[in-house]
């Protein structure tokens, strides 16, 4: 199961997932970031968008005959779910105020969810301000708690741990200006028990050094990938502890 892995590397090592966006890629880049991706042995592919304009499965199916990383959907909407993924990350967007982020897409979701095979991770995702407003914002029409709002961003989490949540994402937006910052990070990961995922603007490998150091278990990266798969390298090199 994809989750038991991600708690029991979570007490040893970092993890680095890479986020696919669909309307991204066209099948020549989709098999370079996936040549790049075995290489590193990335840990998860990420697959979604806040808005994606063809269907998920097509890519989904390439994505699995050119690797055997586990392929995790991350979904911008009800129309990104897949039964040819491995998991979802069902996402309850706990920042916002939104109930159909919070819960009503969710219940349309879970008949069709409890059908397939794909592995279910309840996820708390929490979108931080970061400098300028990004598409998850406008999409779900909902506030990102404030980058200084460390205590808001711990409540938050607590208060989706004490309800179940497996994971806590902590979402800066793709293409952020600025990532999550490291002193949230820091306190959110010293309050709860749970992992940690950040993701959104971490484009440089000091950058991806400083999130993991301040106590991610995992980071997300799409944008900074697309632009140069080396980076990839780069960041995951990080993972093992003597270049931490
Ligand atoms: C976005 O957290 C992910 O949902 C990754 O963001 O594309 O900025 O790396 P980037």
């Amino acid at each position: 199961m994809i989750y038991d892995s991600i708690v029991s590397k979570a007490g040893s090592c970092k993890q680095v997932a890479l986020l696919i966006d669909p309307d991204k890629y066209d099948d020549h880049s989709l098999l370079r970031i996936l040549h790049y991706a075995n290489r590193t042995h990335t840990d998860f592919i990420l697959v979604g968008g806040s808005l994606i304009s063809d269907p998920v499965t097509p890519i989904i199916d390439r994505i699995k005959t050119n690797t055997t990383i586990p392929v995790v959907l991350f979904p911008g909407s009800l129309l990104q779910i897949s039964d040819n993924a491995d998991a979802i990350l069902f996402l309850s967007l706990v920042s916002g105020r939104n109930p159909d982020y919070l819960i009503g897409n969710h219940i349309i979701a879970a008949p069709l969810l409890k059908k397939s095979n794909l592995e279910v991770i309840s996820t708390a995702y929490l979108l931080i301000e970061n400098g300028i407003s990004t598409s998850v914002e406008y999409m779900s029409s909902t506030n990102p708690i404030p980058a200084e709002k460390v205590d808001i961003a711990v409540a938050t989490a607590l208060a989706a741990e004490m309800l179940g949540f497996k994971l806590i994402y902590l979402e800066a937006g793709s293409g952020a200006q600025c990532h999550v910052p490291e002193a949230m990070i820091r306190e959110v990961r010293k309050n709860v028990g749970i992992p940690v995922i950040v993701g959104g603007g971490i484009r440089e490998k000091e950058d991806a050094r400083k999130i993991f150091r301040a106590g991610a278990d995992i980071i997300v990266i799409g944008n900074a990938i697309e632009k140069d798969p080396l980076k990839l390298e780069e960041i995951a090199s990080l993972r093992s502890s003597d270049t931490m």
